[in-house]
């Protein structure tokens, strides 16, 4: 039953189709970072929910910073997987194909995605709250936390958009266009909790667009799905993309 879907997605994706895909923290579960929600783990005891605010940074600005020190220092040791580097090749293929993330570990982008939106930023860039500049770091674990502008001595804050915070403006719109006008679309690894990215699959869904889901569990988007394979991404699409192969 699944090797026809896995067949029929594989045609779909040889005529070169609209292709938009959004990915959750799921995606990178196989390269060994933890989940948000998902039954392998939490960010150490914390929930997202408690300390990516604004809230929680004001309050403990160090104790904000010491969980996203931890969490850069885990992601720094893990590389992309066979998923992250699939995705990465489907854009060089497919004129059209707009990859969205509600992730923040850069993992797209080291396994070569270039066309990336990024919903809710980049564990890897830091923002001013001086200057509101914003600048790469790579520091892992930072010399000193929390850590400041070396231009201007401000704090820094994880250049990442917290709960209750508005995501990039023209970042959400460039993605809820993608959604709209994509034929295919695949949601893989997100709990499809946190909004409003998990409402782009349903802007798709209603404009028409074939819904692929690759989750382990099921999510409230899963009755959308024109397909949904409840297994892990990397397996699921590497038998997509092998099949996508086996035609050529
Ligand atoms: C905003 C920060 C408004 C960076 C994060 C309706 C509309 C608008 C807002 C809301 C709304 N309802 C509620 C809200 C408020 C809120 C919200 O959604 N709250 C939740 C708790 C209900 N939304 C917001 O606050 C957003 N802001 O809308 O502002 C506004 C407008 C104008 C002006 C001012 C304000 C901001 C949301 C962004 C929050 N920031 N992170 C960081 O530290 O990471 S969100 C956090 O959750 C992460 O970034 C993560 O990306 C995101 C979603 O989690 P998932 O990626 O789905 O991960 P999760 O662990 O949940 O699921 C993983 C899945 O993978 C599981 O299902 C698991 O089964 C699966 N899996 C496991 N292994 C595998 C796998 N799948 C495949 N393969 C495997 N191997």
């Amino acid at each position: 039953m699944q090797e026809k879907a896995v067949r029929e997605i594989a045609g779909l994706l040889r005529k070169k189709p609209r292709v938009a895909v959004l990915t959750g923290a799921g995606i990178s579960a196989e390269s060994g970072i933890p989940t948000f929600r998902g039954k392998d783990g939490l960010w150490k005891q914390f929930r997202a929910e408690d300390l990516a605010t604004p809230e929680a940074f004001e309050r403990d600005p160090a104790l904000v910073w010491e969980w996203y020190d931890w969490r850069r220092g885990i992601i720094a040791g893990r590389e992309p997987n066979a998923g992250h580097l699939i995705l990465a090749r489907w854009e060089d293929e497919l004129p059209g194909f707009v990859l969205i993330t509600q992730n923040v570990d850069g993992l797209h982008r080291r396994a070569g995605s270039k066309n990336i939106l990024e919903l809710h930023g980049n564990i890897w860039q830091v923002r001013c709250l001086e200057e509101s500049t914003v600048s790469d770091n790579f520091e892992s674990p930072f010399p000193k936390i929390p850590p400041r502008c070396p231009a201007c001595g401000g704090l820094l804050r994880p250049n990442v958009v917290w709960f209750g915070e508005a995501l990039p403006r023209l970042i959400l719109e460039q993605a809820q266009a993608a959604c709209m006008t994509a034929e295919l679309v695949f949601v893989i690894g997100t709990s499809a909790y946190v909004q409003p990215a998990a409402s782009l699959p349903l802007v798709a869904a209603e404009a028409g667009a074939k819904i692929v889901e690759i989750n382990p569990d099921y999510t409230p988007l899963s009755t959308y799905a024109d397909h949904s394979f409840h297994r892990k991404a990397g397996e699921v699409l590497v038998e997509i993309d092998t099949a996508l192969r086996d035609a050529d």
